[in-house]
């Protein structure tokens, strides 16, 4: 028996040299996704509008990896559509022709970085005009999270909010260029988690009183600067970029520009509801407005798994 457990103590001690060595658990991530021109709803009686889109949906879809682990992309210009397309991750450090270049419809391009720095990371089409693909919907959102477990308080319940300008005509890109749009929205939808603004939306967030919410938050503009607020909540950490070392506490509201992103944990003390908004007040008023309800008996799935990004 003691000579087993000395060989266990060796198990143990091999296992515990490779975790001070922490490249050994980075991984490889695979992601690939498709460009792709469709109809999507933009509201919640869903009306249809003519979207560009990284797989279909508006925001893309949610890419999460850790500190230091390497993305292997793949784009896909889906040969159906009619515009030439590209992907550019805030997460990346490349060549910015070789790598974040456009392709032509039917055309496929990989490339390859190291997710470096922790955080939440604007992603978005920067084929021009690069203003038109953000509006009609090229965007989302990349979680890097901390290779330290410990770096941030654990979250109970997890959100995504992207922020959007709508145009009416997303032919016009003059109009973008004037910064005439309608409507600002959070992901993709007018009022999308607003039922009190609009009796159509069948969607909110939840969460308990005295849960730690975390607020992945990324503004794709393309114009708008975002004053992030909690209407009747304070946050009680903001996290520049999503980076664990950028965090300041107490915080009404904090302003993110376009084509940034920060993180924002929110406790409520009681039950009740915020509405998560921006303080810019014709982004709130024509659409820009979430409900996050606190009850105690909140939806269980809601924050977590699948519904981080509520569809
Ligand atoms: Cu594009």
């Amino acid at each position: 028996m003691p000579t087993h457990n000395h060989a266990f103590s060796a198990i143990a001690l091999a296992a515990a040299l490779a975790a001070l060595a922490a490249p050994a658990f980075a991984e490889v991530v695979k992601v690939t996704i498709h460009a792709t021109e469709v109809d999507l709803p933009i509201d919640n009686k869903g009306t249809m509008y003519k979207t560009w889109t990284f797989d279909g949906k508006v925001p893309g879809p949610l890419v999460r990896v850790t500190e230091g682990d390497t993305v292997e992309f793949t784009l896909v210009n889906d040969k159906e559509n009619k515009n030439s397309h590209s992907m550019d991750f805030h997460a990346a450090r490349v060549d910015v022709v070789q790598d974040f270049g456009s392709i032509k419809p039917g055309e496929t391009k990989t490339f390859t970085y190291t997710a470096d720095y922790p955080g939440v990371f604007f992603y978005h089409c920067g084929s021009d005009p690069m203003i038109q693909h953000i509006a009609r919907g090229m965007f989302g959102a990349i979680i890097v999270d901390p290779k330290d477990p410990n770096a941030m308080p654990k979250a109970d319940r997890e959100y995504v909010l992207v922020q959007s300008e709508l145009y009416p005509n997303p032919d016009a890109k003059e109009a973008m260029m004037r910064n005439e749009w309608s409507n600002v929205v959070f992901n993709g939808g007018v009022f999308k988690y607003d039922p009190v603004h609009d009796p159509a939306a069948t969607r909110w967030l939840q969460a308990k009183p005295g849960e730690r919410v975390r607020i992945y938050f990324v503004n794709a503009g393309p114009n708008e600067f975002s004053s992030f607020h909690p209407i009747a909540g304070i946050w009680d950490r903001v996290y520049a970029s999503g980076n664990p070392k950028n965090v300041t506490v107490g915080m009404q509201s904090f302003v993110v520009g376009p084509g940034d992103a920060a993180t924002f944990d929110l406790i409520s003390p009681v039950e009740g509801a915020n509405a998560i908004v921006t303080h810019s007040l014709k982004g709130a008023l024509t659409g820009a407005i979430a409900v996050l309800m606190f009850t105690s008996d909140a939806d269980p799935e809601m924050g977590r798994g699948e519904q981080i990004l509520v569809r």
